[in-house]
């Protein structure tokens, strides 16, 4: 298989993790560098700012993904059967806020409390937790038309799942449909031999691509080997999303806990920009161009 189209998205986690009216100006520019849509983070929005950000898409002629988390109210490592129920309302809930948006893939770390640690690597009966929740998750994510796309993180934010490969291995265990892994390069930097052989292991089970530095700054001006990104995804006939993913502390508190602590970019004009050079020089046909207006 040799995709032709791929879509490229920017995440909006750059600016913010709550997403208001006041940020809707920089779908215009997102259009005009050439993204195809915007990934929305959609854990604290209400439904009326959903509307009003889907509104606002389709003035630019965008689409979207949507990116949530699991939190410690609702993880569905949770012991208790009850925990692992509010796991699963969460997310459906969340499936429900990426259907308002028109997103077709809720990705993100859905697998496990973000922030939470056991303090020892994970367990089996964990895995069995995250499993039944996520199979749950799925099938209302199947009524709503969405596809959930599960995301390791690197050890640092997340002791459960850090690797292209487990992450694989367990959307085959759940085995459902609606239910796919995410790659995030910045994370796959930290935690794999080779970024070509995490993605090769992801074969059959890839739904969700964020493309993201080492250091989560300007994409291109890092050390992630986006060579080898592109001839992985080709090699596994990938033909989701693209979707540029970098950090900032345009949002202090959300700044911190990404633990960002530096000025890694010279503003959003810069990451944009950057995100589809690199998009453009890497992926090449397989993703669309800039349109003339692009300044
Ligand atoms: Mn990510």
């Amino acid at each position: 298989m040799n995709p032709t189209h791929r879509r490229l998205g920017f995440s909006f986690l750059y600016f913010t993790p709550h997403v208001t009216d006041a940020h809707h100006r920089w779908f215009e520019r997102l259009r005009a560098h050439g993204y195809d849509g915007a990934e929305l983070p959609v854990v604290a929005a209400t439904e009326a700012e959903l509307v009003a950000t889907r509104r606002a898409l389709d003035t630019n002629d965008l689409a979207a993904t949507a990116v949530g988390f699991a939190t410690t109210d609702a993880d569905p490592l949770a012991a208790d059967a009850a925990g692992r129920q509010r796991a699963i309302d969460h997310l459906r809930a969340l499936c429900d806020k990426a259907r308002t948006l028109g997103a077709d893939v809720l990705a993100g770390p859905i697998h496990s409390a973000y922030g939470r640690f056991s303090e020892l690597p994970p367990t089996a009966a964990e895995h069995a937790r995250c499993v039944e929740v996520l199979r749950a998750a799925g099938d209302h994510a199947a009524k709503v038309g969405v596809t959930l796309a599960v995301e390791p993180l690197n050890r640092f934010e997340c002791y459960f799942l850090n690797t292209a490969a487990d992450c694989a291995e367990l959307v085959r265990a759940i085995d459902h449909p609606n239910v796919r892994g995410a790659l995030d390069t910045h994370h796959a930097h930290i935690e794999e031999r080779s970024l070509a052989a995490a993605i090769a292991s992801s074969r059959g089970t890839l739904g969700h691509v964020q493309l993201s530095e080492n250091h989560r700054g300007t994409p291109g001006t890092g050390q992630v080997d986006f060579t080898s990104v592109r001839t992985g995804l080709d090699a596994i006939g990938y033909d989701g999303w693209l979707v540029v993913e970098a950090f900032s502390r345009h949002d202090p508190h959300f700044g911190s806990a990404l633990r960002i602590w530096r000025t890694l970019d010279q503003g959003a004009e810069d990451v944009l920009a950057a995100g589809a050079t690199l998009a453009r020089t890497h992926f090449g046909a397989t993703i669309p161009p800039a349109r003339p207006d692009a300044r």
